[in-house]
């Protein structure tokens, strides 16, 4: 798991570009007409958690130092209906998206003359049925590719190759329903790379006063699908990275926003794919860790270093709060809240860990 990855997909003009910039501080390409991306642009945006500010506050580490964990997100151009077959630039763009860990869907909510839809209407809901559309199309030529290749191999009487095809034959069949192949009961072989098998997060890009029934219908949709929803309002956000950061805080402040809804963004991310941060602080730095939920000690230990991991003794451990409530690391010694556990503790969201280790 070296770095995580999303790919944006959407209809041409829904802002994909826009939130790029907004998550990537720039780099892509944004304008009022259709198919405006030609080009593929990767791009990395900080896990921006509010946790590590606080315990970088902490009295032992103080560094003003603080690393983020981050999201590699990658710009596509437009889909259009028929894009699996060649309309517009997207099929040829899907490819750059196969290796992603996940799929971030941008759906049109904001009304703007100025900004053609390639539809003419709004509506998001008709939006994602046409994107997603394109996915399944193009994950069923995938799988009849696939399923050639297997086929002779099978003809030759290798069980596994028999095997594989069976399994082909009943996602082919699921996907024809038009269904994703997330939700299919046989298992996926990983290496198809499938689009609908990766978990599907929805971004309602909204108007300034937010639309909130168009909200409250996409919710309803990614609820259904065993998603989220997070509405953002692309433009102002992007906006927003090119000021100074305390500019940027006024800013929202004014709009009465509390918090970017970028950093919901690239936090709903990690919960969808199961990654969770762990934390390390010292004089240094402030660190944010990214591991699998469900991982234990020795195996955060090697997401720092893989000496970490191999010399592992043991990891003392608080969480965050507990942390910051104590004010410093002796404090919190003191009080006996910081725990000595061995290399199956699993690691949970927020823990703040010192790994004690061998060279
Ligand atoms: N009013 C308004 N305009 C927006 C918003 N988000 C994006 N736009 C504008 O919509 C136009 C298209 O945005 P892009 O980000 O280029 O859209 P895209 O999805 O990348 O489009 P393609 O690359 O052509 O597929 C630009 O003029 C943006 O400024 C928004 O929230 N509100
Ligand atoms: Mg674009």
């Amino acid at each position: 798991m070296a770095g995580v990855e999303v790919g944006l997909v959407g209809l041409p003009n829904s802002g994909k570009s826009t939130l790029f910039d907004a998550l990537a501080g720039g780099g892509a390409v944004v304008a009022p007409h259709m198919f405006s991306t030609v080009e593929t642009v990767h791009g990395v945006a900080d896990v921006r958690d509010p946790r590590l500010e606080a315990l970088d506050a902490v009295s032992s580490s103080q560094s003003g130092k603080i690393v983020p964990a981050t999201l590699q997100v990658v710009d596509i151009a437009g889909l259009v209906s028929g894009a699996s077959h060649g309309e517009g630039l997207g099929n040829q763009f899907l490819g750059s998206i196969r290796n992603t860990d996940a799929v971030l869907h941008v759906l049109r909510c904001f009304q703007d003359d100025a900004v053609a839809h390639p539809a003419g209407r709004i509506d998001p809901l008709e939006d994602a049925e046409t994107v997603e559309l394109e996915l399944v199309l193009a994950d069923l030529a995938a799988i009849e590719r696939r399923a050639e290749r297997v086929g002779k191999a099978a003809k030759g009487g290798e069980a596994a190759a028999v095997a594989e095809g069976t399994a082909l034959e009943t996602l082919r069949e699921w996907l024809e329903e038009g269904r994703p192949a997330r939700s299919c009961p046989v298992e996926v072989p990983a290496s198809l790379d499938l689009l609908t098998a990766k978990p599907e997060l929805y971004v309602a890009n909204v108007d300034e006063g937010g639309d909130a029934e168009a909200v409250a219908a996409v919710e309803r949709f990614a609820a259904e699908r065993g998603s989220e929803c997070i509405a953002v309002n692309a433009k102002i956000e992007a906006e927003l990275r090119e000021l100074p950061p305390e500019d940027a805080e006024a800013f929202l402040a004014d709009l009465g926003i509390e918090r970017p809804a970028l950093d919901l963004v690239t936090l709903a991310a990690y919960r969808l794919l199961d990654l969770i941060p762990f934390f390390t602080t010292g004089p240094k730095e402030t660190r944010a860790w990214t591991i699998r939920r469900g991982q234990n000690a020795q195996q955060a230990a090697g997401r720092i270093h893989s000496d970490l991991e191999r010399g592992f003794i043991r990891a003392e451990v608080i969480e965050w709060d507990r942390l910051v409530e104590a004010g410093s690391e002796a404090e919190a010694k003191r009080r006996g809240w910081v725990r000595v556990e061995g290399r199956d503790y699993v690691v949970a969201d927020g823990d703040t860990l010192n790994i004690r280790f061998n060279v």
